[in-house]
């Protein structure tokens, strides 16, 4: 089989999961006597915004499952990890629709964003919670008697409140009245960063798949605590995927990104502007000053014209390189083959290069 069958037939097995989750949600409101245009709306909801992404975040906690137990799964342990693939991408969705709102965007994964159809508005705004408390009615549902049912739903919660903590920076360094440049620094970029994307997109998955193969938390006396090897490597590695985010923004064509950026006119304090920012000449700031953050596509023109003079292009690739670089280092701090006592799973450096290699050069 070629490598992309595989990845397809990977997606197929994956997605087929979905449709049971689907059914069981949907069911889930059938069963309190909701009226069947609830059930209707809440199925549009789903299946408008769950699926229809790349699915990293939810495939990767498949695939760190298959690697930290070291063997393919049973049917059981399939399913299982694959609730837990989409409760994260369900937090995705949750997210998601509530950010286009916040950022005014026009187009999400090729089609408009859900706030925007026909008879929907507001109403988003509710439908997005729904998504969020899916996760909930699923972890109870598949996991209520598992010793670590405590630990994921601790874990999700947690991840939710980083992100909007990120979400609150990132909005806040934005405001759509005032545009001041001097607010914005790389050091401003990558606390955003860190918090809006690096913890749910990075280590929640990885998180959810250690809990799922038992791997316990350790007290500080027993040495390294495996949660904390794994987010010291995660964030650094969710911090170079909004970076990629952000340039994208920028260089994708809506065609490869299925969005159409939106960052220059929303005021947003990117990557890109923040590295134009330290490389500007006065004559070409004194351009960013006046055109940055303004709801005007000649502006947002001028910007992409600086960007260009200044060599953004060039410079992401430098970033690029020096980003992979430092997180190879990362991961090669992670022993080779330390010995796990009887029946529990250890972290590997597997889990983190399938991670790296999946994002390196990403282009959509
Ligand atoms: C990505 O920001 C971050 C999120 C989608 C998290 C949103 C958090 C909430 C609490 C709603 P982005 O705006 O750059 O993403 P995109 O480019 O996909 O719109
Ligand atoms: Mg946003
Ligand atoms: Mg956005
Ligand atoms: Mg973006």
């Amino acid at each position: 089989m070629s490598k992309a069958d595989a990845k397809a037939q990977k997606r197929q097995k994956f997605e087929a999961v979905f449709s049971v989750l689907l059914d069981e949600l949907v069911a889930h409101l059938a069963s309190k006597n909701m009226p069947q245009v609830a059930l209707d709306w809440y199925r549009r909801n789903l299946e408008y915004n769950v699926p229809g992404g790349k699915l990293n975040r939810g495939l990767s906690v498949v695939d760190t499952v298959e690697i930290l137990k070291g063997r393919s799964l049973t049917d059981d342990e399939y399913f299982k990890a694959a609730v837990l693939g989409w409760c994260v991408e369900l937090l995705q969705a949750f997210f998601l629709v509530s950010d286009d709102m916040m950022d005014s965007s026009i187009t999400r994964r090729d089609q408009p964003c859900y706030y925007r159809l026909e008879g929907v508005n507001l109403i988003a705004v509710n439908d997005s919670f729904m998504l969020e408390m899916a996760i909930y009615y699923l972890i109870k549902k598949h996991f209520r008697p598992e010793p670590y049912y405590i630990n994921l739903v601790e874990l999700f919660m947690e991840m939710t409140y980083e992100t909007e903590i990120g979400q609150l920076i990132d909005l806040l360094t934005a405001p759509e009245n005032h545009v001041d440049l001097n607010r914005f620094s790389l050091e401003r970029h990558q606390l955003i960063v860190i918090h809006k994307t690096a913890y749910y997109s990075f280590y929640l998955p990885v998180a959810v798949a250690m809990y799922m193969c038992g791997i316990q938390p350790a007290s500080a006396a027993a040495g390294p605590d495996p949660y904390e090897l794994a987010q010291s490597i995660l964030i650094p590695l969710g911090e170079y995927f909004q970076v990629q985010d952000d340039f994208l923004d920028y260089a994708g064509t809506p065609e490869q990104i299925g969005k159409i950026g939106t960052d220059i006119v929303d005021n947003k304090c990117s990557w890109c502007v923040n590295t134009a920012l330290a490389r500007a000449t006065p004559a070409q700031r004194a351009v960013l000053d006046e055109n940055y953050g303004r709801k005007d596509a000649a502006c947002e023109a001028r910007i992409k014209a600086t960007y260009e003079e200044i060599g953004i292009r060039a410079l992401y690739e430098e970033y690029e390189e020096a980003a992979h670089k430092r997180i190879m280092g990362l991961i090669e701090t992670i022993p080779v083959t330390s010995k796990a006592p009887a029946g529990q799973a250890v972290l590997r450096r597997e889990v983190f290069k399938t991670f790296l290699d999946k994002i390196y050069k990403r282009s959509k």
